[in-house]
């Protein structure tokens, strides 16, 4: 089967209104019904389910925030009966508990179609062979990515995260075409595969489906060159599904991720006031689940950074993403300066001994507030090194990175930070192989 879904994918802007809308009203009705949450904060305003006539009126709908899915854990805010719920994940939080999320058989079709169709946009096709480097377990993405897989109509190796002498050996002998994981697990593979001699001629894949976590161009390209492949972005979150939110098409890299709004409504809103945006203003991304049964949410807010935006060029119809550019929580007030953690990303490009491993660690001295910068050596150069002295992080390259990293951070964004730079693989990374961008020790 193929699934390029022409009917809903290249919609008419208006007919989608008029899905949307439809599709919204009924959502709202049902929320106000079954969920106390959602009716305790219409009441609240005075605001009734059939005031809602058209997306217009969305904005007087008050926000769903993570701390109510925190208050109402585990099934508060489900809008079933637990028992219609064929699965459950949960998504890790600040805090000890987690956040969850449930689907019911509709709600675990949804999410297959969801993420056939960006699987269809990066470029897979039906018979090909996935490597499914997600973690498999509470996290959305291994099981999510495995079951859009199969819907496409993929061959699912579901390795999982990890194990990375196991995830060539058998890629080489299945030739698998694609791979599924995240960014810095994309540049593992790669650093690993290029210390083992291989060439990128050599390994079989030829797409590599990459998200839950921020990255940047610099990521793509290492990524590409590194692996051979044409590597395009999968954005998700839990709360709204998981992965398949949005995805970025493989012709049309660079020029932002298509959000499947016919099942999630996005909107972009002032991060302090929470006013609305126009199109291509950077703001909170918030989105309305649709069509979802067990978990719906009605104006999400994902504290995730982005602008939303109409591309008349592209294939489909579906408004596009842009890069997640930092976190509205996971912005920092450095003595007085707004830091996201990407910033000093973009200061590490163009060091060439560096890799983009990197992780803040954020701390108090006095009254003070202290950055420091971890990031760990490029495996290459590391490799070069270690055959000359045995104290790599003390060679005169190195300590000259180090420098210019600080002199950099330093002039680009108006903060001094100490920058330490690490052994290749050392910085902690979390369960599913992310690399937790702020270690905030003043909480
Ligand atoms: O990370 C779902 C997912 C799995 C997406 C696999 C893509 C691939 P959570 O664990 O709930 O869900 O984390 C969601 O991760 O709010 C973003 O801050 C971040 N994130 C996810 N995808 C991207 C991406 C999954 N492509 C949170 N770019 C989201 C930037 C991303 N950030």
């Amino acid at each position: 089967m193929s699934y390029f879904n022409r009917e809903i994918e290249t919609m008419p802007l208006e007919k989608l209104r008029a899905l949307q809308e439809e599709r919204l009203k009924k959502l709202v009705q049902k929320v106000y019904q079954k969920i106390p949450h959602y009716k305790q904060a219409f009441d609240e305003l005075g605001l009734r389910p059939e005031d809602i006539r058209s997306i217009e009126d969305l904005h007087k709908i008050p926000f769903t925030y993570k701390v109510a899915l925190r208050e109402n854990y585990p099934f508060g805010l489900f809008a079933v009966p637990r028992e219609e719920a064929v699965r459950l994940h949960c998504s890790s939080g600040t805090t000890g508990k987690p956040i969850l999320v449930g689907y019911t058989q509709n709600d675990i079709n949804l999410f297959a179609e969801v993420v056939a169709r960006s699987l269809y946009a990066a470029g897979c096709r039906p018979g090909m062979l996935m490597q499914n480097a997600y973690g498999y377990g509470l996290f959305t993405g291994g099981l999510g990515l495995h079951y859009g897989a199969e819907k496409l109509g993929m061959t699912v190796l579901p390795i999982s995260g990890g194990g990375t002498e196991k995830q060539i050996m058998l890629m080489q002998d299945f030739k698998s075409d694609a791979i599924c994981c995240t960014p810095s697990y994309a540049l593992t593979l790669a650093e690993h595969m290029k210390q083992k001699g291989m060439a990128p001629e050599e390994i079989p894949f030829k797409y590599a489906v990459l998200g839950a976590e921020p990255w940047t161009e610099s990521v793509r390209a290492a990524v590409e060159s590194g692996l051979g492949v044409k590597a395009s972005n999968i954005y998700g979150l839990s709360e709204i599904i998981g992965p398949g939110v949005s995805q970025e098409d493989v012709d049309e890299k660079g020029t932002g991720s298509y959000i499947w709004e016919d099942h999630f409504f996005p909107e972009i809103v002032d991060k302090d006031t929470g006013a609305p945006l126009p199109y291509g203003k950077e703001g909170v991304l918030v989105f309305t689940t649709l069509t979802k049964e067990a978990s719906p949410v009605l104006r999400y807010w994902t504290n995730d950074i982005t602008s939303i935006y109409y591309d008349r060029s592209a294939k489909r119809s579906h408004i596009k993403m842009g890069p997640i550019i930092g976190r509205a929580d996971d912005m920092l007030i450095i003595r007085g300066v707004n830091l996201f953690h990407t910033q000093v990303e973009a200061a590490l490009d163009g060091l060439g001994l560096l890799s983009n491993n990197y992780q803040l660690v954020v701390s108090r001295s006095g009254s003070m507030d202290e950055v420091a910068v971890n990031v760990e050596l490029d495996q290459d150069v590391f490799d070069i090194l270690i055959q000359t002295t045995e104290d790599v992080l003390q060679h005169d390259s190195v300590l000259n990175a180090q420098k210019q990293l600080q002199h950099k951070i330093k002039s680009e964004i108006g903060l001094s930070m100490k920058v330490c730079i690490k052994i290749p693989q050392t910085i902690d990374r979390s369960e599913g192989g992310k690399l937790n961008r702020i270690l905030d020790l003043r909480k």
